[in-house]
């Protein structure tokens, strides 16, 4: 069943002033359309923005625990909408539902979370240097906030920045991506039945043309972004042009070590989820795997089975543990990327490095990766240091501890990262010396939970972080305030001394 969806704007969905649009089809099954979505233009970008402009005046002076219970609606929505809200991700995005489900628990955990945290948006207060005057200082809301973001967590990773910023009093101009417009639609439903405003939040789909409006916009204040490391690259020199709060979470090529001290079924069970789960499709997905010269061989003999016994398929399908990467353009890249792995002498694909069910009916209607595994890979190669996104391992040997975290580092992003061992000293040593934004210790790279700070170092971040606490210094300003009751004109750093 195909629809046609609008953009959602001061409460109403409405079409695209361009006239424009675009389809959006299932990555499972290219025949099954699921509809079409307006392809937005700067004056649909413009109205949004004047709708959050014009919510903000009230939404600001709402008290914060008010908008809490809001967002607590929210997240008791999302809960009771939970399996329908994720086959339909599923249906547009591709990934397992057991996967879906859990991208909404995500933002079911950040609704509860931003909604608690209304209570305590804590300030600072300090003693003044002069008697009888008062220091504070207060979280402040900014205004109206652009989120732009990826397809691969179409519930989690919008909630990671639309919840805390609306909890914090901003407005929202939201552009999911063109991969998974449809959930942004589903997320917009959900927060208007919680009782949000109109106004408050609201969804422009589209493209480059609509993303770059929003960012051009001089009434949109922060920039919330996640996705590719070139296009956050070009937001943050735009958005710095214009005095712009920006905050980016982009590339990884984050790795997992093992030690032979490990519990090595562990670790297996590990790297299979980092680099297989989300069809290796995640920020944090395990692309590198760091091996410990005398485990190598078997390590790697069991992977490859594990690997290989993968069942790919719809994510709609039960028993399902694979499902399709998103576009023919994505399956073009990491084909393009086994091709460049082949040609280096050194590494061999061991397992995969082909589309999936080329001769299969149903499969074939999809766009479906074989989980790959490369051997031999040295520290420079291509496979070894660009983000591929898609199931594409990289495994690469190692003498000691030392050259293993020497190699990890050795990266432009510092997302995720990951050690298996039984060491103690080792563990303690790796999370000292690891370059990256995040670090697990006997876990994969994924699996970051919603009430910490997640975000990466050199070029995955910009020094923000979502999750957590640390996402409320995103989305508010401090304001200072003196209050002096003595009678006089005390002048600070003058009259005291
Ligand atoms: C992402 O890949 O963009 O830690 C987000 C994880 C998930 C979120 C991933 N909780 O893998």
């Amino acid at each position: 069943m195909a629809g046609t969806y609008h953009n959602f704007i001061d409460g109403e969905w409405i079409a695209s002033q361009s006239g424009r649009e675009f389809e959006n089809r299932n990555p499972a099954d290219s025949d099954d359309r699921i509809g079409t979505f307006p392809e937005s233009d700067r004056n649909d970008v413009a109205a949004a923005v004047a709708a959050a402009t014009e919510a903000y005046k009230e939404w600001r002076l709402t008290p914060a625990p008010k908008r809490g219970d809001i967002l607590r609606k929210a997240g008791d929505i999302l809960n009771r909408q939970k399996d329908d809200l994720a086959r339909a991700m599923t249906r547009e995005m591709g990934k397992p539902v057991f996967e879906t489900k859990g991208d909404v628990q995500e933002a079911i955990d950040t609704a509860y979370y931003s909604a608690t945290e209304t209570r305590r948006l804590f300030g600072y207060n300090a003693p003044s240097e002069m008697p009888n005057k008062m220091n504070l200082s207060f979280r402040m809301p900014i205004g109206v906030c652009g989120i732009i973001t990826a397809w691969n967590f179409p519930m989690a990773v919008p909630s990671w920045k639309i919840f805390p910023a609306l909890a914090c009093g901003n407005t929202i101009v939201y552009k999911p991506s063109e991969d998974a417009p449809h959930s942004g639609n589903l997320l917009a439903e959900v927060l208007e039945e919680a009782g949000l405003p109109k106004g408050v939040f609201n969804v422009v789909h589209g493209g480059v043309e609509c993303g770059e409006a929003i960012v051009d916009h001089p009434d949109v204040k922060v920039i919330g972004f996640t996705g590719s490391t070139d296009v956050g690259k070009a937001i943050a020199s735009k958005a710095g042009a214009m005095n712009k709060k920006v905050s980016l979470e982009m590339g990884g090529k984050n790795a997992q070590i093992v030690m032979p001290d490990a519990d090595l079924d562990l670790a297996l069970e590990g790297v299979l989820w980092g680099a297989f789960g989300t069809t290796g499709q995640r920020c944090t997905a395990t692309s590198r795997l760091i091996l410990h010269e005398d485990i190598h061989d078997d390590f790697v003999n069991k992977l490859i089975t594990k690997g290989a016994a993968l069942k790919i398929g719809p994510g709609l399908e039960e028993g399902t543990e694979m499902g399709p990467v998103i576009n023919e353009k994505q399956l073009d890249r990491i084909a393009e990327y086994v091709r460049i792995g082949r040609e280096e002498d050194e590494a061999t694909c061991v397992l995969g490095g082909d589309r999936a069910g080329e001769e299969d009916a149903k499969l074939g209607r999809g766009n479906f990766f074989l989980p790959t595994i490369f051997i031999g890979v040295t520290r420079d190669m291509r496979i070894a240091t660009e983000e591929i996104f898609g199931p594409v391992l990289s495994v690469i040997k190692v003498s000691d501890l030392t050259e293993a975290i020497d190699i990890l580092n050795d990266t432009e992003y510092g997302l995720s990262s990951s050690l298996y061992t039984a060491n103690v000293n080792d563990a303690f040593r790796a999370i000292r010396d690891i370059e990256a934004g995040i670090t697990y210790i006997n876990v994969p790279t994924i699996g970051a939970e919603a009430h910490m700070p997640f975000g990466g170092v050199k070029g995955t971040g910009n020094g923000h972080r979502e999750g957590g606490w640390t996402v409320f210094d995103i989305f508010t300003e401090w304001k200072t305030v003196y209050i002096d009751y003595s009678g006089s004109l005390q002048r600070a750093q003058i009259d005291n001394y």
